[in-house]
């Protein structure tokens, strides 16, 4: 065991729960360049880097809310790996040794973003299973990290997660029936809001772990502040696509982050 915790603890709770949670696996002054970096990108001070999509919420897309500011008009910064300084979250060697803990040695980075959920629009994440974006197996070689920035409570919609769901299959995802839905957040079928969950209040630097089938989602921010978290999904560079086609071309954002490349994989 080292300074990080007990590898065969944080299996045993990944395996029985599908997701762990590191308290202050960062520190304010690691957070804060990523969280300085956010607002600049926002707020046009830097560019966005190349890529990168920053995304508005739907409600502020549509109209049907004023944003107080550049930062309430944004639901997510995605696909930094462009980005130096956000960036440096992926590669921190405090998060590559937990999620080697789980995926192995050779890892890509898959998927980034920081999600920043201003106050007055719905915001809300339905329940749905991250595995559904990536067709690559094995799925257990394949893991998010999602650290707060700020406090994240159960008044501001933090993450709420289904203990044990990733030990089923990967459901079926549909669009839910909201009147405000944000592209590309898609809800798990006949998983509703009655489902017991779990909601993991979190306070800045800590850090979730969890795994690619666990059902997860969050709630409306109705607090008057922001309720931001910086995330990534990470995969074995030894995983392979479900559809060998797939592979071909290079086009996606994956970057080889710790260990080698592997033949004939992603
Ligand atoms: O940050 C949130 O509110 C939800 C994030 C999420 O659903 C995800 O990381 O897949």
């Amino acid at each position: 065991m080292d300074a990080l915790g007990d590898r065969s603890e944080w299996q045993r709770r990944y395996e029985a729960d599908g997701y762990l949670v590191i308290p202050k696996l960062f520190g304010p002054d690691e957070l804060a360049p990523w969280h300085r970096r956010f607002v600049a990108i926002v707020t046009g001070a830097v560019p966005p880097a190349r890529d990168m999509l920053v995304m508005k919420d739907v409600m502020v897309a549509k109209g049907a809310v004023k944003p107080e500011s550049p930062e309430a008009a944004i639901a997510k910064v995605q696909d930094f790996h462009n980005d130096p300084v956000l960036f440096g979250y992926v590669t921190h060697p405090k998060l590559l040794a937990v999620v080697e803990a789980f995926v192995g040695p050779d890892i890509k980075s898959i998927h980034t973003m920081l999600i920043n959920k201003p106050p007055n629009v719905d915001g809300r994440h339905a329940l749905h299973q991250d595995l559904l974006y990536f067709p690559f197996r094995p799925a257990d070689r394949i893991i998010a990290a999602w650290t707060a920035i700020e406090p994240c409570t159960r008044a501001n919609g933090c993450l709420c997660v289904i203990p044990g769901s990733h030990r089923e299959a990967l459901l079926e995802h549909e669009n839910p029936d909201w009147e405000w839905l944000n592209l590309g957040y898609f809800g798990a079928k006949g998983v509703d809001g009655t489902t017991e969950r779990t909601h993991l209040e979190m306070e800045p630097g800590d850090t979730v772990f969890f795994h690619p089938r666990l059902l997860h989602g969050s709630g409306r921010n109705r607090t008057r502040g922001f309720r931001r978290a910086i995330s990534a999904h990470f995969a074995s560079a030894a995983c392979r696509y479900l559809d060998p086609a797939a592979s071909a071309g290079g086009r996606r954002p994956f970057r080889l982050v710790r260990g080698r490349e592997h033949d004939g994989a992603i």
